[in-house]
């Protein structure tokens, strides 16, 4: 048995994936292109030119997969369902193939007696969509509510949790500044309506999921505990621009109802001729859970001369690496769940885990279980510290598509051969299980993943 900390009953241990990252297929059942279609096939953006168009076969595969997840005997899936497998240009009637698909996981999930916990948005935005101004389009955000409300009419009654985006924040900085994922934009001025309308959509597809489900809606944030690297008044001020981004600047509008002081830096424009009446109370109405992906700190500075950020990150040593080179700092994760709770106090609705896992190749794979056994000790530290915390989802079943890392880099409990699409258990995968089994029920035996 592991040798972890018991936690209450109705504590949900689960696993984490992504519709581009597992389903390949992606010209089969009228899918339309998304933008990690085209980025992925562009020369030069992902490592070894892999693509996802195959990644692990999840669309025909799924039934072998779930029951993985059984024999894991977790009690959530987080999984995301592609926009253009329901939408294939973003808008207009339902695409029945794609929407069939879902229904089928969500049923087959039930019929083995797990949760599903669904995202609605994993980065994989229609091209169409991306044609016409994608995120930087306020018309978007009313597009992603159409779209919201067409999965929760289909999937409403058996969902358990609503994820609306995964990490607006690193969709924003990676894919609309950093140019490295998708849609690969440099924008290094007036960003600031891709967030609004990120948030945007957010808020409104609340409102739509309200329509069609009973069930709790969420949205998961990459939050980073922001180490300055000095105590000098240069790296103070960039460590806490860095902190604004990351870790506030798509929470506070929703937990708070307003942007977080200094954001104004992130337009040119007069604010109000972006953020529109009604948008922020539309942005903050209230969800019952906070998704919470954590991988490591943040060690921030102030940028070079001339740099076009204004903080630089620098490497975090001293502590075990990852196989992508990332810290291993389990106690971060207990310093931003305590920090989340000292922000926003009462307005901290409980959390999920939404992701937390490493890189690691072997199958033999001891690391990946001490980075699981410490995140998890952490998250029960927090809990210890007047945290709520309902559930825990690890990053990630299978191993997939690592965005620009491509198949470099391995995260899952099961191995996974690309040329055979052979899954193969690893040595985590029967410890996680055991972590599983060890969940207690809550009280009325099945519990609500809001616990
Ligand atoms: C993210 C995404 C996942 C990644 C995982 C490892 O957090 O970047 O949600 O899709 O694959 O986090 O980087």
């Amino acid at each position: 048995m592991p040798d972890l900390p018991q936690f209450p009953p109705g504590f949900r241990f689960g696993v984490s994936t992504a519709a581009y990252q597992i389903e390949g297929a992606v010209a089969e059942d009228g899918r339309g292109a998304s933008i990690w279609d085209t980025f992925a096939h562009a020369p030069g953006r992902i490592r070894g030119g892999d693509t996802g168009d195959v990644a692990c076969e999840h669309y025909h595969r799924w039934e072998s997969d779930l029951d993985l997840i059984a024999r894991l005997g977790a009690g959530a899936y987080r999984f995301s369902v592609a926009w253009p497998r329901i939408q294939p240009t973003g808008s207009g009637p339902v695409n029945a193939a794609g929407l069939d698909f879902y229904d089928r996981l969500v049923d087959g999930l039930a019929a083995r007696g797990i949760d599903p916990l669904v995202t609605l948005f994993h980065w994989d935005l229609p091209q169409a969509l991306q044609d016409e101004g994608g995120w930087n389009n306020r018309d978007t955000a009313m597009r992603f509510a159409e779209y919201a409300e067409l999965v929760g009419e289909r999937l409403g009654d058996r969902v358990k949790l609503w994820i609306t985006l995964n990490e607006p924040y690193i969709h924003f900085a990676l894919g609309h500044v950093q140019g490295v994922h998708a849609p690969g934009l440099n924008m290094l001025t007036d960003q600031l309506p891709v967030v609004h309308h990120l948030l945007l959509a957010h808020g409104l597809a609340v409102s739509a999921l309200r329509r069609t489900s009973s069930a709790p809606v969420t949205l998961a944030n990459n939050y980073s505990p922001v180490w300055p690297a000095s105590a000098s008044d240069e790296d103070q001020m960039a460590a806490a621009v860095y902190d604004m981004v990351q870790n506030h600047l798509f929470t506070d509008p929703i937990l708070f109802g307003a942007y977080p002081p200094g954001y104004e830096f992130l337009t040119t424009a007069d604010v109000d001729s972006i953020i529109m009446e009604g948008d922020l109370e539309v942005i903050s109405q209230p969800i019952q859970a906070l998704g919470v992906n954590y991988y490591n700190p943040s060690l921030i500075a102030a940028p070079p001369p001339g740099d076009l950020l204004p903080f630089a990150r620098l490497p975090i040593e001293g502590y075990p690496q990852t196989a992508f080179d990332w810290p291993v700092v389990p106690d971060g994760l207990r310093q931003l769940l305590t920090g989340l709770k000292e922000r926003y106090g009462d307005k901290l609705p409980p959390i999920w885990i939404t992701e937390s896992g490493c890189s690691w190749p072997d199958i033999d794979d001891q690391f990946r279980i001490d980075y699981i056994a410490g995140d998890l000790r952490a998250v029960r530290d927090a809990m210890d510290a007047g945290v709520e915390v309902h559930g825990y989802c690890t990053w990630s079943l299978l191993d997939n598509f690592e965005w620009a890392e491509g198949y470099h880099q391995r995260f899952g409990l099961v191995h996974v051969d690309f040329d055979t699409q052979e899954r193969t258990p690893r040595r985590s995968f029967e410890w996680y299980g055991q972590v599983c089994a060890a969940a207690a029920p809550s009280p009325d035996g099945h519990p609500d993943p809001t616990g």
